[in-house]
């Protein structure tokens, strides 16, 4: 750059601090100075790990996480964290959005073929950390939609809109989840690794709702599996692995499920590397696709576990973490990171694939001490694992027994970045900052709401759960959902495990956390 040029870029910056300054209101000026720290920001997100299967949430006896006990003894470790839904697309949606999902119908299970359901309309967390001068990326499992009608994304050009139309300045992304198609990877709305020039009959489509003449299918071809399905799971086939949905092409561009642990690791870490190199501080949304099925982990990791592929995915993912903490430390920069670790949902063991999960799980408790699992409205439908390290500013080695609930994340980090929410903005999240930083380690949040079909709300030690006409019990994954015709009243201190119902014996209780429930469904939790 000559002389010149820089002057007049010199004097172009200068004139948008200027405006920037005279622009930000006495309150916000305030606020940016008593937070001056901007640390990076890293959310791992795990799908479908269970409050029991990190090591240290009291299964040291059945799984080894030497890396995830790491970032506990570090930094403080949550007995009492909720996801918002016991699914994946809603859960995600109030992560992103400050919004709880059930309040939008659409954002259930989302097909791969999905159009965005956090939308460029939607003002969301990266574009709050944009604001704060922060570059963005999400990597790995994404399964919140792309494009902005279903069914019609261009999967051989660029998927538009996209995550860059929603605050994420880069995206290396599956678009739903392992189990469904396409099954590819899409870095910046571009499948990675096709060369249609030269090989068009690569080109992909995608239907969820007829299969490709010509094509075979775990149905009609169950002799080319490598992993058998055990309920659902029976379309397409990829990697010798049947799948949700029906697609052609992908040629080399389809994933190998053996490689994607390395593959979004790799990206999440040379994320870390490029941003750790500029001035401005990063916040990382890497998604680990462990342990979601199919659970197909890397070679290294087979028969590690002795649980077969569901506990050898969990080695995976801790391996992740691993490599993500180590980047941190060999560039300087894990003291200035926060990093929070959590889960989408609870924990499911026979989720469509014969893969002896659950013949092999031994006294491993997914669960922990809970009842239910993932889609569950009972605790471990939503109780997930959830740490957060940040060093000097989170006390190391402590347990939270606050309440604390992942649709906090927006309004804790825009206090944590000194973003002030405008109206509409999160509505449903709340500055508990002190929660996650492990200063308030007691109370936390005066309510959680879960959401599986039905929803519950738990105050101190009351959870309510409201009367549904959805079934009591999903055979095929063999969890119990909670749901009865009747009002449920447990109380969470002395029946952990939600086995006596005390509605009955407490009708007042009964009514006082229907109307509370009633009142957060009826208005957003920041009115
Ligand atoms: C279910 C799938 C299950 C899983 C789940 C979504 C079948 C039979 N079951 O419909 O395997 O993919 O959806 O999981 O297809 S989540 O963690 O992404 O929400
Ligand atoms: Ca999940």
């Amino acid at each position: 750059m000559n002389n010149q040029k820089l002057n007049l870029s010199l004097l172009a910056s200068l004139a948008l601090c200027t405006a920037g300054a005279q622009a930000a209101s006495p309150a916000s000026r305030t606020k940016a100075k008593t937070n001056p720290a901007k640390p990076n920001v890293v959310i791992i997100l795990a799908d479908d790990l269970g409050f029991g299967d990190i090591a240290c949430n009291g299964s040291f006896n059945t799984i080894a996480t030497p890396n995830v006990d790491r970032l506990a003894a570090q930094g403080v470790r949550f007995a009492n964290a909720h996801a918002t839904a016991a699914t994946s697309t809603p859960a995600r949606y109030s992560i992103l959005t400050g919004e709880y999902a059930w309040r939008r119908p659409g954002t259930g299970i989302a097909p791969g073929d999905a159009a965005m359901i956090v939308t460029p309309q939607h003002q969301t967390l990266p574009e709050m950390m944009q604001r704060a001068g922060y570059t963005t990326a999400a990597i790995g499992k994404w399964h919140l939609g792309l494009g902005d009608k279903a069914g019609q994304q261009d999967w051989n050009g660029v998927v538009t809109p996209g995550l860059k139309d929603i605050g994420f300045d880069y995206s290396y992304i599956m678009a739903a989840t392992a189990d469904r198609v396409p099954c590819v990877y899409i870095e910046n709305g571009k499948v990675v690794g096709l060369d249609l020039e030269n090989h068009p009959e690569d080109s992909i489509h995608v239907s969820y709702s007829k299969p490709f003449p010509g094509e075979p299918t775990g149905r009609k071809n169950p002799e080319l599996l490598k992993m058998k399905a055990s309920h659902g799971h029976d379309m397409a086939i990829v990697n010798g692995i049947g799948r949700i949905g029906y697609m052609t092409g992908g040629g080399p561009a389809l994933w190998v499920d053996e490689n994607i642990a390395d593959t979004i690791t790799n990206r999440a870490v040379q994320f870390i590397e490029r941003e750790a190199k500029k001035d401005d501080p990063f916040f990382l949304y890497f998604c680990t696709n462990d342990v979601h099925v199919p659970r197909s982990p890397h070679e290294r990791f087979v028969g590690k576990s002795g649980m077969g592929p569901r506990g050898d995915a969990i080695l995976q993912f801790d391996w992740s973490v691993g490599k993500v903490l180590d980047a941190l430390d060999s560039l300087g920069i894990a003291d200035n990171t926060l990093v929070i670790l959590s889960s989408d949902n609870g924990p499911v063991v026979d989720d469509g694939y014969q893969d002896r999960a659950v013949e092999l799980l031994g006294d491993h408790k997914p669960w922990g001490r809970f009842r239910g699992g993932k889609y569950s409205i009972f605790e471990a439908g939503t109780r997930v694992p959830a740490i957060a390290r940040w060093p000097k500013h989170i006390p190391a080695g402590k347990v939270s027994d606050a309440a604390a609930s992942q649709v906090d994340w927006f309004a804790s980090l825009a206090a944590l970045v000194g973003q002030e929410l405008s109206e509409g903005e999160a509505p449903d999240s709340r500055d508990h900052l002190e929660v996650w930083l492990g200063k308030d380690r007691k109370k936390g949040r005066a309510y959680i709401v879960e959401n599986a079909g039905t929803l519950s709300i738990t105050v101190d030690d009351w959870k309510y759960i409201a009367p549904s006409n959805g079934a009591a019990k999903d055979n095929n994954v063999n969890i119990e959902l909670g749901n009865s015709k009747e009002p449920q009243l447990y109380n969470l201190v002395e029946d952990m495990g939600e086995r006596n119902n005390l509605a009955a014996q407490y009708p007042e209780k009964v009514a006082e956390l229907a109307a509370m429930l009633e009142g957060v469904r009826k208005t957003n939790d920041r009115k």
